[in-house]
């Protein structure tokens, strides 16, 4: 892709209505415009970020055997009356009318949603278990839009739901979810830990949010500091995970003898990018639905839901990934995999060599982001820093004249000069890994 000929509006200053770096950063990249309160335009570099996440999202749901759909955006009340969840929901609920008068609303979840689907779509013990999961828009009206698309009130959410006969399998499903959730957020290089949450208006009795720790966070976190010491890919982790004390602040506060001894009690702030429900039969028996048992006899299947904040992620990997310059992406996420910078374009032997290293370099799968701008050195180094795309090389007079580039890794600074040969070598090796 060349960058003369692609939507990147980068800024130089900080602008001064966003508080955090990531908000910051995000619109100082040209990854999204604001369009209206909580409400963003994600811009072409931002939106590769959101489909590089949702992928990652996708393949663990798929690994972990849940099942993609598609649901609307748009509900209507009645399906939220069957749940008595349309008068209860309150003013974060956006609703209106259709043109024949019929009440609407922008769904913040799809419980309801999903649980008629599935409603009119099963009849036998032969169709369970089941999770089902999409990842759609949401649109909550926030009394509070801040840090960018960290609350939002339009976001967009992974959220999946589990359907089995009995508490067993309930458990078991939620449990396929949870280590998921595990995998997802390591695959985005994100240490995430799950702590015991509140339920609020999903409703349950087993609840874990999964918190990046960082300052900036909106919750507060109280754990054991053993956690810290979890290595989260590992294949231990969820069982490790589970036998440490680790809260959100309100469960926290409902604990009356805290089983950590106070010097191994620590508090951090988080970014909640994950929220996991198990709240049984609460909205299939509102909702009646019901399945044929083994033995002829109707039951009532247990329920749970799962939710990503997708588009909170791209703002929280940036606050977990950041230096003065700018963004460091991890290589999983990164809008391009290699910024290409060429230093003269007016330079017949440069344009040459850049050309033929955007052409190798997308030959061999990699995506390139090519600056052929007519700008000066300094301001195409700041912006490809800014940006924080993994790699750089850098193509100058003097290299490209003894046939080499100078190959730049973002998140260490460390430079070499090197042949494209051996830059591509180099390159290829932790991708793959
Ligand atoms: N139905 C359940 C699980 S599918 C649910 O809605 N859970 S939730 O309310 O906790 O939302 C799931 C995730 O969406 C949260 O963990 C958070 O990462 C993200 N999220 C929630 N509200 C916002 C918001 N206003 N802006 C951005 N992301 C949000």
């Amino acid at each position: 892709m060349l960058f003369s000929r692609y939507l990147l509006p980068v800024m130089k200053e900080t602008p001064a209505d966003a508080q955090i770096v990531s908000h910051q950063l995000m619109l100082r990249a040209g990854l999204v415009r604001q369009t209206a309160a909580g409400i963003y335009a994600w811009l072409p570099l931002g939106l590769r970020v959101l489909n590089r996440i949702a992928d990652l999202v996708r393949r663990e749901q798929d690994r972990a055997g849940a099942i993609e759909l598609l649901m609307p955006t748009i509900q209507s009340a009645d399906l939220w009356r069957q749940s008595g969840r349309y008068d209860a929901y309150g003013p974060e609920m956006l609703r209106f009318q259709d043109r024949g008068g019929r009440e609407m609303l922008y769904g913040p979840t799809n419980e309801e949603m999903i649980t008629s689907i599935f409603r009119d779509c099963v009849r036998s013990y032969r169709d369970l278990p089941r999770t089902l999961y999409h990842i759609q828009w949401k649109f909550r009206d926030e009394v509070r839009p801040r840090f960018g698309v960290m609350r939002g009130r339009e976001f967009l959410m992974k959220d999946a739901y589990s359907f089995d006969l009995d508490a067993e399998g309930g458990r078991a499903s939620y449990d396929a979810q949870f280590t998921a959730y595990l995998r997802t957020f390591a695959a985005l290089g994100l240490r995430a830990v799950p702590v015991r949450a509140p339920t609020g208006p999903i409703g349950g009795d087993l609840s874990h949010e999964f918190h990046i720790l960082a300052d900036t966070g909106e919750s507060e976190v109280f754990y054991d500091s053993a956690l810290d010491a979890v290595d989260l890919a590992d294949a231990d982790a969820p069982a490790m995970l589970r036998g440490l004390y680790a809260m959100e602040a309100e469960e926290h506060a409902k604990v009356e003898n805290c089983p950590v001894p106070p010097e191994r009690l620590a508090s951090r702030r988080g970014i909640e990018v994950g929220h996991i429900f198990f709240f049984g039969t609460k909205y299939s028996h509102a909702m009646g639905l019901q399945v044929q048992a083994k033995d002829g006899t109707q039951v009532t299947p247990l329920m749970g839901s799962y939710g990503v904040g997708v588009s909170r992620l791209v703002g929280a990997i940036i606050e977990a990934s950041h230096d003065a310059g700018g963004i460091v992406w991890p290589d999983s996420v990164a809008p391009f995999d290699v910024g290409l910078i060429n230093l003269r374009p007016d330079d017949a032997l440069c344009a040459t060599a850049a050309a033929e290293a955007e052409a190798r370099l997308e030959a061999a799968g990699l995506s390139v982001l090519h600056d052929d701008r007519d700008a000066r050195g300094g301001e195409k180094f700041a912006t490809m820093d800014l940006i924080g795309l993994p790699w750089q090389i850098i193509i100058g007079p003097k290299a490209a004249a003894a046939g080499l580039v100078e190959l730049k890794r973002r998140a260490t600074g460390e430079r070499h000069e090197v042949s494209l040969d051996d830059a591509m070598a180099r390159l290829k090796g932790p991708r793959a890994a």
